[in-house]
């Protein structure tokens, strides 16, 4: 069926640890692409957050694996408002695998910044639910009680 308006929407971008020092080129696409940013964080996620924020993957062989990685080092949360903003940044961000993103995809954020299957610079929301949940372990109405830190700078 075809869609007769386009709705505005929610979303979450997150740049994962592999990517973080790309923060400025990746933040470059999404202001190109028409989005507005509406909050941003940098922060370390706990394993316990970490563990909540991809809970939807519990069951999956790479669960473990991927919780190492994204609390591997900082990470970089994103709300982003836009029209269908969660299938925008879903094609934005590309293919799953880095790898397949360079030939499906070749100028997603993936495919410049990503590496692999794993290794993939960015996340994103796959549902508006499924992002306000995953928006809220950053931003969420009790900061205090969200193990994300706000990180101090390093140099000063
Ligand atoms: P994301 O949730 O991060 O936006 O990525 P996605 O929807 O494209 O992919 P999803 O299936 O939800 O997988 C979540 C993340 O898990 C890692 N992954 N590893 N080792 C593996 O086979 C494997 N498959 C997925 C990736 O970091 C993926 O983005
Ligand atoms: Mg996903």
């Amino acid at each position: 069926k075809k869609k007769l308006s386009s709705t505005l929407e929610k979303t979450i971008a997150m740049i994962k640890p592999d990517a973080v020092s790309k923060v400025g080129h990746i933040m470059d696409m999404i202001f190109s692409d028409g989005f507005h940013m509406s909050k941003a964080i940098m922060a370390q996620l706990s394993r316990t957050d970490a563990q909540r924020f991809y809970a939807v993957h519990q069951q999956k062989p790479f669960f473990n694996e991927l919780v190492d990685f994204i609390t591997s080092g900082k990470v970089v949360a994103m709300e982003l408002i836009g029209n269908d903003a969660v299938k925008h940044w879903r094609t934005l961000a590309g293919p799953t695998d880095s790898a397949v993103a360079r030939s499906e995809a070749p100028n997603s954020v993936r495919a410049r910044f990503g590496t692999d299957k794993q290794t993939n610079a960015v996340h994103g929301g796959d549902s508006p639910e499924n992002a306000a949940k995953e928006l809220n372990i950053f931003f969420g109405p009790q900061p205090q009680k969200n193990t994300a830190k706000l990180l101090d700078c390093t140099c000063c």
